[in-house]
């Protein structure tokens, strides 16, 4: 069975994560997941990088240890990746024991080959990149590579010798086409190394947080050669227990490192030759990716551009945003986030053209077969192009070619709504004579949709599953076998579906996110004495008149109800208090007026998008509604 490594870079515990770090973490999920449905062996590894200088100067401007400072930015990693689905096989930490054991075992290797000599360091320090730069790379103080500040630094070192690898290093690009990723990159990598290696300090002496260095209590290891290590700390490198090294590096498998451009020549230079120096196999396949940018310029916690994806994974569902990284992103080239973006995205690939058509065959098949699949038919004209689709998805994920797979599905996508309407089910169920042709158009239509839903699975786990079970799949396939045509049971029970996708009010979304961006103050200084504010303010409020689908209790709630709400083509949930006051039966189809633009709550356990008014009178709630039926969504004012 092939072996697969798939690592994510370490993160720096500087900061909670942004998009840019659930970017690389969600690509090698993806990876992981599609690959363990090709039938590898998977191991898929992520984790925090926690020593060095910049971690060592931002707990001291918090007045905090070190390691109090990683400890509450791992909680906050630890906590995001099973929100938003990500399930690596371990996470390493470097300043756990088991990684000293692994940094000083390369120390080891490095000192036996000769390759480490002490000398003195004098040059320029960019202590955001946490690295040496040359002096030709300075001007006025700054990197210019990068943009950084940086300091000057005249400190006893140890030294690598770097440039004794120059040669084989350019025999491993050479030699191994797949080495660096993608090409362009790596010709830039080729062109550096030809440029001349000079060898590399690798200690520091005046930094404290860190890996001491082995029988040098002056110094700790430069934080590269510390971090680049964690790739083999999980894996039990230096320790005992070296059993998942020798399965998932020692051997013939896959080894992939994903990266952010912005790391690639610390990955594919000196990463590669301490490997070499320590006598260690090398990576397979070094990819670096672009960057995601806003305002035009990278997102990064320096810059404080950054976009957090926990309101996103809040607002729209993690697998959405799963969905719109990969979708959005040509893997190797930058791409800009907007809201805008994500909303367009949002209502047109997922709620448009994945959600309606599932829930259109789902209605038909359970109206027209007594709440079941059709019988199989025999293979339509879509089952070609699913043949076709599947291929394409293949390759292109193979090649980590992910919008292309993506777009491949949604193509198979369109043709099935085409042919749903050229098949015109829904008139035909309506007489016994033409019910056997409905069920063939319907059943050829779930049928394509559940091989979307498997190609889905490794990007969107929890909805691709969801899909599945609405359409009658009760456990979804763990291999790619599940791509072929014709696995869909006839007869199976299908649950009535209700939107996975509701629709997004683009225009009421992204004003709520710039009045929440625009922080109240200014309409605070205007409010009159007497507390009344003006049009504008009152304006800002989103009352609207929603129609009640569906009302129930909430399980151990005295108080509160929850409902389905419809407000124009959206559908949402709301939690009202009004349980004292009103039984769920009596408010199906009333309307309501409901601030519409309310930040999301979560109240018992159940997420509320907004707010039902009622007036209250000595406490109990009487609720409002409009003087005659208007159409759901009409605004309030
Ligand atoms: O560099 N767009 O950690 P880090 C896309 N600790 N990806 C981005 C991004 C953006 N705007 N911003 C960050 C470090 N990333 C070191 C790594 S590895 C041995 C040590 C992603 O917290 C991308 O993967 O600065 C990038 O390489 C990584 O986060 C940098 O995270």
């Amino acid at each position: 069975m092939n072996t697969f490594y798939i690592t994510t870079p370490i993160y720096y515990v500087n900061a909670p994560p942004h998009i840019g770090h659930v970017y690389t973490t969600v690509v090698a999920d993806t990876l992981a997941r599609y690959r363990r449905m090709r039938g590898d062996e998977t191991f898929f590894l992520t984790g925090t990088d926690e020593h060095g200088l910049k971690i060592e100067r931002v707990a001291a401007a918090e007045g905090i240890e070190p390691i109090a400072l990683a400890d509450r930015i791992v909680a906050a990693y630890d906590a995001l990746w099973p929100r938003i689905g990500v399930e690596p096989n371990d996470r390493v930490r470097t300043t756990e024991p088991r990684h000293k054991l692994a940094v000083h075992e390369m120390i080891r290797r490095m000192i036996a080959k000769d390759d480490l000599y002490k000398g003195e360091y004098e040059g320029w320090y960019n202590p955001t990149a946490e690295a040496f730069v040359a002096d030709s790379q300075v001007k006025d103080g700054i990197d210019t590579e990068t943009g950084d500040a940086v300091e000057r630094v005249r400190e006893a070192s140890w030294f690598f010798r770097l440039s004794a690898y120059q040669e084989p290093l350019l025999e491993w690009y050479r030699s191994h086409p797949e080495s660096v990723q993608p090409v362009g990159r790596k010709n830039e990598v080729i062109s550096f190394v030809e440029g001349g290696l000079n060898d590399l300090s690798v200690s520091r002496a005046s930094v404290s947080w860190g890996v001491p260095w082995p029988e040098d209590a002056d110094h700790v290891v430069y934080v590269w050669l510390d971090a680049l290590t964690n790739y083999l700390t999980a894996l039990g490198f230096g320790s005992e227990e070296t059993a998942l090294y020798d399965r998932f590096w020692g051997g013939e498998g896959e080894r992939l490192h994903l990266v952010g451009k912005d790391i690639l020549r610390f990955h594919a230079v000196y990463w590669p030759a301490f490997l070499l120096s320590a006598g260690l196999p090398l990576p397979t396949t070094v990819y670096a990716h672009g960057w995601w940018l806003k305002d035009e310029s990278k997102m990064s916690k320096s810059v404080g551009n950054v976009v957090r994806p926990d309101h996103l994974i809040e607002e729209f569902g993690a697998d959405s945003l799963r969905y719109f990284l990969l979708r959005q992103m040509v893997f190797g080239q930058d791409a800009s986030f907007s809201d805008e973006g994500f909303v367009d995205r949002f209502n047109s690939d997922l709620a448009n053209d994945l959600g309606n058509t599932v829930s259109r065959l789902v209605t038909l098949s359970r109206r027209g077969f007594d709440g079941k699949t059709p019988p199989p038919a025999s293979p339509g004209p879509l089952a070609e192009l699913a043949a076709t689709v599947a291929e394409e998805y293949r390759r292109a994920m193979d090649e980590f070619a992910f919008q292309t797979a993506l777009r491949s599905l949604w193509r198979l996508l369109a043709e099935t709504n085409q042919y749903i309407v050229a098949g015109a089910p829904w008139k035909l169920i309506k007489s016994p004579d033409t019910l056997s042709q409905a069920g063939e158009v319907l059943w050829n239509g779930l049928e394509a949709v559940r091989v979307v839903a498997v190609g889905l699975l490794p990007v969107m786990p929890t909805v691709a599953a969801q899909v599945l079970a609405a359409i009658g799949v009760g456990e979804p396939p763990t291999s790619l076998d599940g791509l072929r045509w014709g696995a869909l049971p006839g007869g199976a029970e299908m649950a009535e579906s209700s939107p996975i996708f509701p629709r997004i009010d683009k225009k009421g979304y992204l004003a709520s996110i710039a009045a929440e961006a625009e922080p109240p103050a200014a309409a605070e200084a205007e409010k009159a004495d007497d507390g009344s504010i003006d049009i504008e303010q009152f304006m800002a409020t989103q009352l609207r008149v929603a129609t009640v689908r569906t009302a129930e209790a909430i399980p151990k709630s005295k108080k509160l109800l929850k409902l389905t709400v419809e407000l124009g083509d959206e559908v949402r949930t709301v939690v009202a208090g009004i349980a004292t006051q009103y039984q769920p039966e009596d408010l199906v189809g009333r309307q309501v007026v409901i601030v519409a633009n309310l930040k999301p709550a979560k109240l018992m356990g159940v997420r509320s998008q907004g707010m039902v008014l009622a007036a209250s009178v000595d406490g109990a709630p009487i609720l409002l509604r409009p003087d005659g039926e208007v159409p759901s969504g009409t605004r309030v004012r």
